[in-house]
């Protein structure tokens, strides 16, 4: 894309999550949608949370991905403190594998919606796809790339063959 401002942040509760987050990133990457990546905790750092969220419209973006794991309260933390959208990927957790983070994100109470993907690697890929299906409503070019991905990956799938068949 011609412009270099970011149009999607990704914000993650801890680094630890950024082995599973950068999926989202890479997959930004791939269509060339600009984004920044922080690390940003509703538990550990709640001040500059708000104050990044709040603040994140006027700078131009456009879509909030939110990645935490545990009593993972960030998406909703987000959301609750700005009318962008926001996508909430459930991190995968020692103790519960996801279960905690997933239900932290996906029950928000009326009024305050996330947007909540997939526990892990599949719902960090889907969230940046589905920010990409958000930014490519007003982008045309990006509405074509996504069509190409598309394509791409149900001829992928059909080509594949199995082993002994
Ligand atoms: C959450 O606590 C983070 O999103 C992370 O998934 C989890 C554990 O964080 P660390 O203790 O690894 O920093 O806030």
């Amino acid at each position: 894309m011609a412009q270099s401002k970011p149009l999607v942040a990704i914000l993650m509760g801890s680094k630890s999550d950024w082995e599973t987050v950068r999926h989202a990133s890479e997959t930004l990457h791939k269509f060339d949608v600009p984004h920044e990546s922080r690390v940003l905790s509703a538990h550990r750092t709640p001040n500059a949370t708000v104050e990044y969220v709040a603040a994140a419209e006027g700078r131009g973006i456009e879509v909030v991905i939110a990645a935490a794991g545990g009593a993972a309260h960030l998406a909703g933390v987000c959301a609750a403190n700005t009318i962008l959208p926001v996508l909430g990927v459930p991190m995968e957790s020692a103790s519960l594998k996801g279960l905690d983070s997933l239900l932290s994100t996906v029950q928000m109470p009326g009024g305050i919606p996330v947007g909540t993907l997939a526990i892990g690697k599949p719902g960090a890929v889907n969230a940046a796809l589905l920010a990409v299906a958000i930014l490519a409503r007003k982008r045309p070019e990006l509405a074509d790339r996504l069509r190409a991905f598309r394509t791409e990956q149900e001829g992928k799938v059909l080509k594949e063959k199995l082993e002994g068949n």
